[in-house]
């Protein structure tokens, strides 16, 4: 039934989600920002709250670095979450300037290797079973660097990682189009990122960030062949309108959002073993409503890509009849689900309104109030 997909549906929230951000322009502060990864948690929490289906949060090191990670965890499991993947972040130290794992020095690749290696040595200790590899390695100019060289430090690097992982691990390998490299990206698309982890094995697989694609790119193509070839790892779900605008998912694009999930539950991929998580920034609009309104279009989205006729679908499509299937897909997608996951939130014993729900709580007065002094959690801390 379709109210119980939806219940066990687990969708994931990026830490840095709650902190400052902004673009290379301007960071606005907001009031009441988490100052350490314990209220980020403690944000986090909110939002798992009010919709019952984002029960982990996920780390990026060093942002989220702690003394003790244990505690770090035992602090999320009182708060009724759990700490999800660790991201590592090899992108803002003055020593990558040329790359991390593909730098010409190998000095500096030594240094970026000890770092992921450190996420995983974190993961021990936080009990996550994900490693979120993205790598902002590339190069500016023509000649700049050799290519080939550096796929084959990129290459040695992941093995170094892919031995590293313990039972029960995997990394995913993200990639991107461009930016911060403008000429050449040393893992600009799912081709190579595919072909890097088929070559390490199971634990190794794709992760599909939605902003990361040249305009146009059918995504959903994507999806469908990753799962097939059982190498689609998870999501780093956003939504873009130019290139990597990392904003509220679903607030773009929500038919493209409703294909990718239809193709995830057509391929099978409406499992744990699909990580649904996001990966945004609410640099204008508040955080915590900011996570709540994306958790729900991924609800969403999901609950339409349930309601296809999948029968019905498979039947148009064998009589070779455009129109009915495209009707079928449509169908779907034109319903509104927004009652049905009111009535599931109900039977959670949740408010079936989420963002009103959060808006009476007085949450957001109350860590105004008492989150002064020290400073506000941002890129960089
Ligand atoms: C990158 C990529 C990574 C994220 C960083 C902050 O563009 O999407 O997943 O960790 O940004
Ligand atoms: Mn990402």
């Amino acid at each position: 039934m379709v109210k119980d997909e939806l219940r066990r549906q687990h969708i994931e929230l990026p830490s840095w989600a709650f902190g400052n951000s902004g673009t290379r322009f301007k960071v606005f502060a907001q009031p009441g920002v988490p100052r350490d990864p314990y209220e980020k948690i403690a944000d986090a929490a909110q939002v798992h709250r009010y919709t019952g289906v984002a029960p982990t949060v996920a780390l990026h090191i060093p942002w989220d670095r702690v003394d003790d990670y244990g505690d770090l965890a035992g602090h999320a499991r009182e708060l009724g979450v759990g700490i999800g993947a660790i991201n590592s972040n090899v992108f803002q130290d003055d020593d990558y300037k040329l790359g991390s794992v593909t730098h010409p020095d190998a000095a500096v690749r030594r240094k970026a290797l000890d770092h992921l290696l450190e996420c995983v040595d974190i993961m021990d200790r936080t009990g996550s079973d994900i490693l979120k590899l993205w790598f902002s390695d590339g190069t500016n100019y023509p000649g700049q660097d050799d290519i080939r060289a550096r796929q084959d430090r990129l290459a040695e690097a992941l093995e170094s990682v892919y031995a590293r992982l313990g039972e029960g691990q995997r990394f995913l390998l993200e990639y991107k189009l461009f930016e911060p490299a403008f000429y050449m990206t040393d893992l600009p698309d799912w081709g190579t990122a595919y072909a890097h982890c088929v070559k390490l094995g199971p634990k190794a697989q794709v992760v599909v960030d939605t902003g990361h694609h040249a305009p146009g790119t059918n995504i959903e193509f994507i999806v469908a062949f990753l799962l097939r070839e059982g190498k689609l790892g998870g999501f780093d779900f956003n939504s873009r309108f130019y290139a990597d605008d990392d904003l509220m998912v679903g607030a773009a694009d929500p038919f493209q959002l409703f294909r990718i999930m239809f193709e995830v539950v057509r391929g099978g991929g409406y499992t744990e073993d699909v990580a649904f998580m996001l990966d945004q920034c609410h640099n204008i609009e508040p955080k915590i409503p900011g996570q709540i309104r994306s958790v729900m279009n991924v609800q969403e989205a999901t609950a339409k890509a349930l309601l296809v006729d999948r029968d019905a679908l498979g039947a148009a499509q064998r009589e070779g009849d455009v129109l009915g299937a495209n009707a079928v897909l449509m169908d779907a997608y034109n319903t509104d689900v927004r009652p049905l996951l009111a009535q599931l939130r109900q039977d959670m014993g949740l408010a079936p309104d989420p963002m009103a729900a959060y808006a009476r709580s007085g949450y957001f007065d109350k860590v105004v109030e008492e989150r002064v002094g020290g400073s506000q959690a941002g890129w960089g801390a």
